[in-house]
């Protein structure tokens, strides 16, 4: 879409308060591209309707969740910072995907899988077609690269195959993005349950640590961690917790895993949890302390919010109207 910088896009649901997975699995990445790209970073508040919501909570959390990204080193003079709802294009998009896109694919994803098990009291339509909505967030932009976690993967390859699809039957519509998933720190672990993904709606609070979790709850946390049998600190896949516990060390602290292993080498667990905790609580001070700065100015997020919707809804009627002309809509607005 822009001739001088290819686009970003990613987005985070307000559907909590946002997890270390959340953080080092996307947010921490998105500054990165800021220069070299044109970036949209988006609060996905439509997204996060597919389960139950309290409204007012959802509203709070919307806030907290732009101010997060503010926080984390986005700066709205460089990227395009806006909530989804905010831009009608989405949903627009969004339907005409869906026409695009197989039952038989949307039944294959796993996330609609695992979320249908923890929602059985409401497997609504739109938990299921969630992935075509994403897929109109990414394509309304043009979007080249997507940093996401690794859960997101195969969204992302509906995502393609949707684009590929659509620009088969009415030639070159989209840009076919590619997914950028950060080796190290892919999928964080819940701290409960290894085995399982942090996931910022858990409701087992020990299973996740929080952005903005104070530094007492964060230590308290990862002491109460489950590790595995055994007291060496190395990096195994039989040793799941542990193995979690060396990567988000190793992503607060920019050492290696081996470098991780030689530093706790004949130390318990007890030692090497607490300097976790430690490497979390002071790598996320800052950003907590720039959180409640900005919180604390609703009208600036406000502006934020306003600026951003307006630039983005510009973009995304550029490619609407690409659309709407190629399948045959009558369209008055040209
Ligand atoms: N545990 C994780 N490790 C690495 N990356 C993660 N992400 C989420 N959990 C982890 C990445 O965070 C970004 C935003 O996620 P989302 O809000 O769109 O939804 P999600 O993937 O469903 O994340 P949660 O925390 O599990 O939310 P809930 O509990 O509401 O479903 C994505 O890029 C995601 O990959």
């Amino acid at each position: 879409m822009y001739k001088d910088k290819k686009v970003v896009f990613s987005g985070v649901q307000p559907s909590g308060v946002l997890t270390i997975g959340n953080y080092l699995g996307a947010i921490r990445s998105f500054a990165d591209f800021s220069e070299t790209y044109h970036c949209y970073y988006c609060v996905v508040d439509e997204h996060a309707i597919t389960v139950r919501q309290v409204p007012a909570d959802l509203r709070r959390r919307t806030y907290e969740t732009l101010a997060l990204y503010i926080a984390c080193g986005l700066d709205p003079e460089k990227n395009t910072l806006f909530v989804q709802s905010h831009v009608s294009a989405h949903a627009e998009l969004g339907w005409i995907l869906d026409c695009y896109t197989m039952f038989g694919e949307l039944s294959r994803m796993t996330q609609f899988k695992d979320k249908s098990a923890k929602n059985a009291d409401n497997i609504n339509a739109g938990l299921f077609t969630y992935p075509t909505l994403m897929a109109a967030d990414i394509l309304l932009y043009q979007s080249e690269l997507v940093p996401v976690g690794v859960d997101q993967k195969q969204h992302l390859e509906l995502t393609r195959d949707i684009a590929l699809r659509f620009n088969q039957i009415y030639g070159d519509t989209f840009v076919v993005p590619d997914a950028y998933i950060p080796k190290e720190t892919a999928k964080i672990m819940s701290l409960a349950d290894p085995e399982k993904k942090m996931s910022k709606s858990d409701e087992n609070e020990n299973a996740t640590v929080r952005i903005l979790d104070p530094k007492d709850v964060i230590i308290r946390k990862f002491k109460r961690a489950v590790t595995d049998s055994g007291s060496e600190v190395r990096y195994a896949e039989d040793k799941p917790g542990v193995s979690n516990l060396i990567s988000i060390y190793s992503a607060f602290t920019g050492k290696t895993v081996g470098e991780v292993e030689r530093e706790f080498a004949g130390k318990g667990y007890g030692d090497f949890k607490l300097a976790v905790g430690e490497a979390c609580a002071d790598a996320l001070a800052p950003v907590q302390a720039e959180f409640a700065r900005l919180t604390a100015d609703k009208a600036y997020l406000e502006d934020v919010m306003r600026k951003g919707s307006e630039a983005a809804a510009h973009d995304a009627a550029r490619t609407m109207s690409k659309v709407r002309r190629k399948f045959g809509f009558t369209d008055l607005r040209r």
